[in-house]
Parts: structure tokens; C-alpha cells; sequence
């Protein structure tokens, strides 16, 4: 019997951190790596991505995109949710519980990581407009707002809800985009969950993988 074909996700053939995690597919690579799916991964160069074959499969010439079969998705919150939906491990069974876990997917797809995206635009593209230096603090004053909200929900709580979910990995995952800032650590409660999440050996194994595919490559391209 042959074994089905697994899924494959698109990554950056070059990335600008490396391959340190912050690329949207790593949440992705994570999600499989929690629930034991084997994928593959088509890599792709910044010009594929614009491309009409890349559109084909995601209109706004992104990384990452799903195939399965004749299935193609994209949204990485969405991949993550369609492997959770298959797979057991990313959502509690009973209804209710599900319903939250799949509240936090979108609290922290759609009320965290924005203000903390808006920080890395408000620096990477913005950083040398004459402006810049007035509006970065108020940008990250709107981050540590939410970091503010959640970490007062989280508590002391191992994750948001009961068991690890989709919902801490898409937390998570966005809350690292903070690495590096210092934010993050004035809320020692939050800076200890993303630890946890990183402490995972599911996590790990989608870090190095993602990691390996820039070995010896250089950071952009
Ligand atoms: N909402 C979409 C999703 O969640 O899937 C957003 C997808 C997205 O932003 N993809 C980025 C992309 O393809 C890669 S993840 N960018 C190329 C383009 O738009 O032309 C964003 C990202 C990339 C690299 C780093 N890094 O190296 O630090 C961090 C974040």
C-alpha cells in the first residue's frame, strides 16, 4: 500500500530573520508537528511568490499556502485551524471548549498580532521617516495595552483554557514576534508561556526544520 501523499506548505526559499521562527509557516510547521502529520515543503523565491502559479493559490502572493489533494488554502490561522479540525490534539472535543480554543485563534490572529505587526512596520518601514521616533511609543503603548488584557486573563495559568490548543500556538506564535523588544518582559506571566510554548518538542522540531532550510544560506534574498 502506498502511503497517501502528504500536504505541502509553501516557505520563503530565503528569509530576512534566517529561519529563526518568524515566518508565517513556522506556526504552520508547528501545527503539524503538535497533532504527528508528516508535510512537505515547496520553497519559494520572492519572485515565484508574485507570480501567477503562486496567486493561483494565494491571491495575495504570500508564503504559506496548504495543498492537499485538490484542497489549496491559505491564511496561516486558517491552515492551522483546518489541520486542528483534522487531526486530534489542537481542539478539545467537547463543543464548548472547542468554541474558545477557536476564540483565542482569533484573538490572537486578529486582536494581538495586529498593534505587534504595526511595530515591525512602524520600525522596518517606517524607521527613517522624520515621524518615526514620535510614533513608535505610541505604537508599542498599544501593545503593552493588549499584553496588559491578556496577561491579566492568563494569570497563572499554564494556557488560555484548560489543555495547550490551537489558541496557545497562534498565541504564542504571534507573542514571539516580540522577541527581542523587551516588551514581552514586563509581564513575566506571558514571557513564561511563550517559554512554555517554546519548551514544546513539537515546536522545537518545527523550529529546526525551519531552521535547516537556511543553513549555510545567506538571510535575504
Ligand atoms: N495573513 C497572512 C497569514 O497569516 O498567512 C500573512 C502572510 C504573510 O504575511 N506572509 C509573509 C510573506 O509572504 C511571510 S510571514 N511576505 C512576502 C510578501 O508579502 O511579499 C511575515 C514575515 C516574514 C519574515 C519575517 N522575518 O524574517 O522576520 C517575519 C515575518
Amino acid at each position: 500500500m502506498p502511503l497517501p501523499t502528504p500536504p505541502t506548505i509553501t516557505a520563503f526559499e530565503r528569509s530576512p530573520d534566517g529561519g529563526k521562527g518568524r515566518a508565517r509557516d513556522m506556526r504552520v510547521r508547528w501545527a503539524f508537528e503538535e497533532v504527528g502529520q508528516p508535510y512537505d515543503v515547496r520553497l519559494v523565491s520572492f519572485t515565484e511568490m508574485k507570480e501567477p502559479a503562486h496567486r493561483a493559490l494565494h491571491p495575495f502572493g504570500q508564503i504559506p499556502t496548504y495543498e492537499e489533494g485538490d484542497l489549496a488554502l491559505f491564511e496561516s490561522g486558517a491552515i492551522v485551524f483546518h489541520i486542528a479540525e483534522r487531526h486530534a490534539g489542537l481542539l478539545p472535543d467537547d463543543a464548548n471548549a472547542r468554541a474558545r480554543a477557536i476564540t483565542w485563534m482569533f484573538a490572537a490572529l486578529n486582536t494581538m498580532e495586529p498593534p505587534i505587526l504595526d511595530r515591525e512596520i512602524a520600525k522596518l518601514v517606517e524607521g527613517k521617516k522624520t515621524w518615526s521616533e514620535q510614533r513608535l511609543p505610541l505604537v508599542e503603548d498599544r501593545i503593552r495595552v493588549r499584553l496588559g488584557e491578556l496577561s491579566g486573563r492568563l494569570g497563572d495559568a499554564d494556557w488560555l483554557d484548560g489543555a495547550f490548543s490551537a489558541g496557545d500556538l497562534l498565541m504564542v506564535a504571534v507573542l514571539l514576534r516580540l522577541s527581542g523588544s523587551g516588551i514581552l518582559d514586563e509581564y513575566p506571566n506571558l514571557s513564561a508561556y511563550t517559554a512554555r510554548g517554546q519548551a514544546r518538542p513539537a515546536f522545537q522540531r518545527a523550529f529546526d526544520a525551519q531552521l535547516a532550510v537556511f543553513a549555510g544560506r545567506p538571510p535575504t534574498g
